[in-house]
């Protein structure tokens, strides 16, 4: 692996970097149909709803009912299984991890028009626990979010500060909860550069790693802002989710009793 180079460079460097144009129009079509059919099945849920792996995330938002996210709909949906471990999005990833993967996280995040989800500045390294099941976090996970519709500053796009990663260890108290929880650590975040607006097209994917300060505000257009998110990790350094890759191949999603899970959940 070349550290020093174009979107790689990137991420090493910043800790985060876009990928254009990586899913062409059409399958970016097929995957906003998979996200309007999940929808539909968490319309009217009042609570988090769990169907075998497949989990509706909601929670109270200005006392309504709201779904933040839905979690391994992989696991219940053919389409959004395969855009999972789709070579298109498994390159980039294995370019920087190797071809050996395991697959921790699987969200899908709607940020609905006035549905008011947000999520404070966090770094993910918050919920990759426990530590012992992960022995080489800085370089052997990262998190890799493909664009559904454009993300732009009006509909809440992901803001991530630059060289916040570098420090390689969690500076943050808090996690998934809503930007109004910033303040908690205004002084952490004065020390670094101002978060860089994570404008992206459709078909365009955005990583990140682990130890990188992000988050993004409230959807304040009349369009949905939906990204697919999914977390990869170095096998030989990973003991936690699924199996994703063997080889450079993909595997089928796999999980049972002895399946190890993150102790910490983003919520
Ligand atoms: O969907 C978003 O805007 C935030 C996602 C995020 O911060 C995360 O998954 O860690």
């Amino acid at each position: 692996m070349n550290r020093a180079d174009g979107w790689i460079g990137e991420y090493w460097e910043k800790g985060f970097t876009r990928v254009p144009g990586v899913f062409p129009a059409n399958e970016i079509e097929e995957l906003s149909k998979g996200f309007d059919e999940v929808l539909a099945l968490g319309k009217g849920l009042t609570k988090t709803t769990k169907s075998g792996l497949t989990e509706y995330r909601v929670v109270p938002i200005d006392g309504k009912p709201t779904l933040k996210f839905a979690k391994w709909a992989s696991a219940s949906h053919e389409s959004l299984d395969r855009f999972r471990t789709s070579p298109r999005l498994m390159s980039l990833v294995m370019q920087v991890l190797g071809p050996d993967l395991r697959q921790i996280t699987n969200q899908m995040h709607y940020k609905n028009p006035g549905d008011g989800v947000s999520f404070q500045m966090h770094q993910d390294c918050t919920f990759r626990k426990p530590d012992s099941s992960y022995r080489d976090l800085y370089g052997g996970f990262l998190q890799a979010a493909i664009a559904v519709d454009p993300s732009t500053v009006e509909n809440g796009c992901l803001q991530l500060v630059p060289g916040s990663h570098k420090e390689g260890k969690a500076l943050l108290s808090g996690g998934y909860e809503g930007w109004e929880a910033n303040g908690e650590n205004q002084r952490v975040l004065e020390r670094f550069a101002p978060a860089v607006d994570g404008l992206m097209d459709p078909g365009d994917v955005l990583l990140w790693n682990p130890y990188t300060i992000h988050g993004s505000q409230p959807n304040r257009s009349a369009k949905s802002r939906r990204v697919y998110i999914n977390g990869f990790a170095r096998t030989r350094d990973c003991d936690n989710g699924v199996l994703a890759t063997v080889g450079g191949k993909p595997v089928p999603l796999a999980w049972g009793p002895g399946t190890l899970w993150d102790i910490v959940e983003e919520r």
